[in-house]
């Protein structure tokens, strides 16, 4: 079934240049973009997508790196997009990601672990609202 998927290439995969293996990866697999947008997030807009996670200890630090540093965001559509991205970003923690997924082979610290997906085809409709309320 084709599904749509937000997809954050955040500001430390902004700031390394990453953009464009994170894409790559994305149209090999055989995805295509919906949507693309490279920008500076304000608060209001991190603190709508991360709402399940405040209180949590990680939360205000993560408000401040997701503000930090402009990051892309993309609607990224096709066959069971949502778990397949999640697939391919690997484990939250990049210590416990597989090799040959993003954060597997990209990065080390929990935080700054390069991609956010959408967890379910509810949070994308959310998460793709708060990103892009005018696409179709
Ligand atoms: P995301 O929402 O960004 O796709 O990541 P996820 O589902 O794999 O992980 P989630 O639990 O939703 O956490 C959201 C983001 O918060 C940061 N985080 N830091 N212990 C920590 O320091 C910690 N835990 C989470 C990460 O940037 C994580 O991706
Ligand atoms: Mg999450």
């Amino acid at each position: 079934m084709s599904e749509r998927t937000l997809v954050l290439v955040k500001p430390d995969g902004v700031r390394r240049g990453l953009v464009g293996e994170v894409i790559g990866r994305i149209e090999r697999k055989g995805f295509t973009l919906a949507a693309l947008d490279l920008r500076v997030m304000d608060r209001e807009t991190v603190e709508r997508h991360y709402e399940e996670h405040v209180g949590k200890p990680f939360y205000p630090s993560l408000v401040e790196f997701m503000t930090s540093a402009p990051s892309v965001a993309m609607v990224v559509e096709g066959e069971r997009a949502i778990e397949s991205f999640r697939t391919l970003a690997g484990a939250t923690d990049p210590i416990k990601a597989a090799p040959g997924t993003i954060r597997g082979d990209l990065a080390t610290v929990t935080q700054q672990n390069i991609v956010h997906g959408s967890d379910s085809p509810e949070s994308a409709a959310r998460e793709i609202k708060n990103f892009f309320p005018g696409l179709a």
